[in-house]
């Protein structure tokens, strides 16, 4: 991060952006292990951590057909019928928990997993309950019945559609007409979740409903609000259910939208009762691909075996015929899953056993969820360079703080990210970090040494310590990585500033890296034994012109790989930030692209969506969200996540008051 200021630079006409041949050695792709395809449905979802699961009629249990194709194909169930209130508690306080178990105990029995459908429905609702119009009456019918339908299942039931259909069809986006809502109000699903929660805190909490697969329809903007909102207040829900009831056509074109937006807001997405009218092939792989591509996209459940057991029969919507033959969109969808139906084994590679990273990336963001917080004595314009650890149940965001008057750093810490924008900001300028210039953190733990370490700028490159990351004034006053400016960056420097330094180590050595606003990124190395002592043998890593390899740059392990990613941050043709990538199979390796051009990019606004809103052109100055927090910044190769800083994209003037915030960017297009 450049402490000073760069007005007009970034309007600059950048040049060549796309020669990257002074950086690397060509090719090198981390081969992908050989994957094993499946025969099954269920083992070959399994490949991807899916399940794939159908409906389940307690009726037909004896017909050996359908438990043949059941325990064949699928590892996940949904009791049809079985687990809705007018079986479970037809009348009030006695529960029938008979059809239920006989499903979930065979369930068990054979290792298939269950999800538990439903506990608050407007239909297969008994008169009993319909007919309550007191609040106070109606409400501990309600509480009563999850806590004791979940508390039987306790363990069982993996999944719970704790509301179902609750919205209204049409344009209205408002929650339909039911005796839950006219006489407990719209609170009332916030009222079943927090039930839910309590009492299995273990299962996943679902809102399930159908019409809300297609992203412009008024009844999936009222989900998604719905969703957003309790996410935003801390309301537990987990998933969202959309049932997938398609006619001919398959899946609506942005099916896949839908999934990933949801994704976005930190829920599981599932595909809960899929049925298509004739069972097209094409419509099946369509929707099924559609799940593949959403890492969030947990688990599909076709809502029936055989076209004679559907509750659509006069469609034929199944992919199996009535005699239990597989039909074609049988075999488009074990395909779109990753399976072939010979079983054969084969070099190709299965998409979710692969550990190394994909050669391009699709985000979605967040709206902006960290702002600053100025105080009397920090007059704040911008939050900016976060970095973050999860660790001890809680993130750990340190940031810069800029204003006209400079920088400093600020600590936050919350349990999720709906609490982020609440969270207390702690000023380090209070600490023995103190005032002055201090700016771009990066938080690590030296396993070694049991310390954690804040590495930030000060004009050279510095550190302080803390044996304990959640106390912002355990931090040590500063120290300095090097005695002066390393010769090697002095003689590249140009009117660049040295800036944004980054340490990781292997087994044996810590790296120090570092950029000039110049297009060099620089590496220096100690000894894991000697650090942050011994820094030496400066040299430039990687280079390119100056916008295209201005600053802000990561270096991570990729878990499960001997991939390492460079990212760096470039400033793109229309003046705004974004990140290219590199990988290399050692620290002190040469990089080779990964997606490193302004039409192929790591994170630009070209390949993020902002499903709450555009609030920013930039994807500047982050982190990823690591699977640890040492020294070795190792990050997950699946389902990344980015923390970043944006701004309004009208906003101009000054650098250093320009109104930068935290925004999380969240990989749509992970293959595992
Ligand atoms: O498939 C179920 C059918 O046997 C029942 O008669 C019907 C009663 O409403 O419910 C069917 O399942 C529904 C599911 O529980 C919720 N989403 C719509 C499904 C199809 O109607």
């Amino acid at each position: 991060m450049n402490p000073l200021k760069r007005l007009g630079r970034r309007r600059a006409s950048v040049l060549s952006l796309l020669a990257v041949a002074a950086l690397v050695t060509p090719g090198a792709a981390t081969a992908a292990p050989d994957g094993v395809r499946a025969s099954t449905l269920g083992a070959q979802a399994a490949q991807s951590g899916r399940y794939f699961g159908t409906a389940v009629a307690a009726g037909r249990l004896g017909d050996g057909t359908y438990t043949g194709i059941l325990d064949r194909e699928f590892n996940s169930v949904t009791p049809e019928n079985e687990m809705k209130w007018d079986t479970i508690e037809r009348s009030r306080g006695s529960f029938n928990f008979g059809p239920g178990d006989q499903i979930a105990n065979r369930a068990a029995a054979r290792g298939q997993r269950l999800r538990g459908h439903t506990l608050v429905w407007h239909q297969q609702l008994p008169g009993w309950v319909s007919s309550i119009r007191d609040a106070n009456t109606l409400r501990s019918v309600m509480n009563n019945h999850i806590t004791q339908v979940m508390n039987h299942y306790k363990g069982k039931v993996h999944a719970w559609d704790v509301v179902n259909e609750a919205f209204a069809d049409g344009g209205s986006g408002q929650m339909r007409s039911s005796v839950f809502r006219d006489v407990l109000g719209t609170g009332f699903i916030e009222q079943a979740f927090r039930t839910a929660r309590s009492a299995d805190p273990s299962a996943k909490l679902c809102y399930n409903d159908y019409n809300i697969e297609n992203w412009s329809d008024a009844k999936t903007q009222g989900v998604y609000r719905m969703v957003r909102d309790f996410k935003a207040r801390g309301v537990p829900i987990d998933c969202v259910g959309l049932q997938s009831h398609f006619g001919a056509g398959g899946p609506p074109a942005g099916f896949q939208t839908t999934l990933s937006n949801f994704a976005a807001l930190g829920v599981d997405v599932q595909i809960t009762e899929l049925d298509i009218a004739q069972a097209p092939a094409a419509a099946y792989a369509n929707t099924v691909r559609a799940c593949m591509n959403v890492a969030r996209c947990t688990g599909i459940t076709v809502w029936g075996i055989r076209d004679s057991d559907s509750w659509r029969s006069g469609e034929n919507p199944l992919l199996f015929d009535r005699n239990g033959n597989k039909k074609p969109a049988y075999q488009s969808t074990l395909s779109a899953l990753g399976g072939s139906a010979a079983a054969q084994r084969t070099a190709a590679p299965s998409p979710r056993s692969a550990a190394a990273l994909p050669s391009s990336f699709r985000w979605s963001s967040s709206g902006a969820l960290i702002a600053p917080k100025p105080d009397s004595t920090h007059n704040i314009a911008g939050i900016k360079d976060p970095s973050v650890v999860h660790y001890n149940g809680k993130y750990h965001v340190f940031a810069s703080t800029a204003s006209s008057a400079g920088y400093n750093l600020v600590y936050l810490s919350f349990s999720d990210w709906s609490q982020a924008g609440s969270a207390t900001h702690h000023y380090l300028d209070r600490t023995a970090i103190g005032a002055g210039y201090r700016a771009a953190p990066q938080v690590f733990y030296n396993t070694q040494q049991r310390l954690w370490y804040l590495v930030y700028q000060t004009g050279n490159a510095s550190y302080s310590t803390n044996p304990d990351i959640s106390n912002p004034n355990g931090w040590s006053a500063p120290r300095n990585f090097y005695s002066s400016m390393p010769d090697i960056i002095r003689q590249n420097i140009g009117n660049g500033y040295w800036v944004d330094m980054w340490v990781i180590c292997d087994s044996a050595n810590c790296y120090l890296f570092s950029s000039d606003d110049n297009g060099h990124l620089y590496r220096s190395q100690t000894t894991v034994g000697q650090f942050p002592n011994g820094f030496t043998n400066t040299v430039i890593a990687a280079q390119d012109s100056k916008f295209a390899m201005f600053e802000a740059s990561n270096v991570y392990k990729v878990q499960g790989s001997n991939q390492y990613l460079l990212l760096v941050e470039a400033i793109g043709s229309d003046g705004r930030r974004y990140f290219r990538s590199w990988t290399a199979s050692s620290l002190a390796g040469s990089w080779s692209p990964l997606a490193a051009s302004e039409s192929n990019p790591f994170a630009k606004s070209s390949n993020v969506t902002f499903p709450a809103g555009t609030w920013t052109r930039d994807i500047s100055h982050g982190e990823m969200i690591r699977a640890g927090y040492d020294q070795t910044l190792t990050i997950p190769a699946c389902q990344l996540q980015y923390l970043y800083q944006g701004k309004d994209p009208n906003a101009g003037g000054d650098y250093n008051n320009l109104p930068w915030r935290l925004g999380l960017l969240t990989q749509t297009n992970s293959t595992c």
